[in-house]
């Protein structure tokens, strides 16, 4: 796998920003800020630390990453788009009557591990592939990405707990942090600080990152695991909405589609960003 540099990092993420955008105004759908915020850590995992593409996608040795966050589809597509596991122009037909590209992950897409969506399922997964890897002695390693507003669900804390009684270091899993969840903050909804503490307490290795920083992803990416014996779990700390200013900490861009106008203003301020890298 080529691995990019940070510069070229610090580029795909505003590229993928304004993919993001593109295809979700094309589908009229989608879910806008979570996309925003956590594509920086997709783009660090696929560019930088998994070894997982179209031509290794097949053996039992590649890594895996499954998005628990599955409504933030988009990020994950357009991703995959540009690792060649499918044609870019295959987006256009996102959220489309017979698309197999629709508004969450499906096993359908090229390179999709599992179906997700349905909050709470991709932790207790991973801790089922991280023992299978594991019992066949296999050193590859699986991530999953979860909402911070996913937590909630029951069965993130089994996963959690069971991850590690196994002593899964070749699991890691990623919490996006952007405070927000649909109708307000976390903090409002459910709250699940101190997230840290939490896992802590269960017997995991934590460690805090600025989860829109791609030189501090990929620093803390290569300490993988935190901790021989412990699954590790990085607290990402993001901005919902991220590096669209009128979009940034707003939970109303959560499934908010931008209008024509504000897409045109959108792409300024990502092409001005582009322009300063
Ligand atoms: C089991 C389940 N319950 C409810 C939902 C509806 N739902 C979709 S997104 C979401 C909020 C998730 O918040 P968070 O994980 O923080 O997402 P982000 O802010 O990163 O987009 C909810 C409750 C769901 N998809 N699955």
């Amino acid at each position: 796998m080529i691995k990019m540099t940070d510069k070229e990092l610090h580029i795909k993420s505003i590229e993928y920003r304004k993919k993001i955008l593109k295809y979700i105004v094309g589908a009229k759908a989608g879910h806008t800020g979570g996309s925003l915020s956590c594509i920086d850590i997709l783009n660090v995992l696929y560019n930088r630390v998994m070894n997982v593409g179209p031509d290794n996608f097949k053996s039992p040795d590649r890594d895996r990453y499954i998005q628990s966050k599955g409504h933030c589809v988009e990020a994950l597509f357009v991703v995959l788009a540009d690792k060649g596991f499918y044609p870019e122009s295959d987006l256009e037909t996102l959220c489309r009557y017979k698309s197999h590209y629709i508004g969450h992950p499906t096993k359908k897409v090229a390179g999709v591990e599992q179906n997700t969506g349905a909050l709470g399922h991709g932790l207790p997964i991973c801790v089922g592939e991280a023992i299978a890897a594991k019992m066949d002695d296999k050193k590859h390693h699986v991530f999953t990405l979860l909402g911070d507003g996913e937590l909630p669900e029951g069965s993130n804390w089994e996963a959690a707990l069971t991850a590690a009684h196994y002593n899964l270091d070749n699991l890691c899993a990623i919490i996006d942090n952007n405070k927000l969840q649909i109708t307000g903050t976390n903090a409002e909804v459910c709250n699940t600080d101190p997230i840290d503490a939490k896992f802590e307490s269960f017997g995991w290795a934590v460690k805090q990152v600025d989860g829109n920083d791609v030189e501090a992803l990929a620093k803390v990416f290569a300490q993988l695991p935190f901790e021989k014996g412990k699954p590790s779990l990085v607290i990402a700390h993001t901005i919902k909405g991220k590096g669209v200013s009128f979009m940034e900490n707003n939970v109303k861009w959560h499934h908010g589609v931008p209008n024509a106008e504000q897409y045109q203003e959108a792409i300024n301020e990502l092409d001005v960003e582009l322009a300063n890298v």
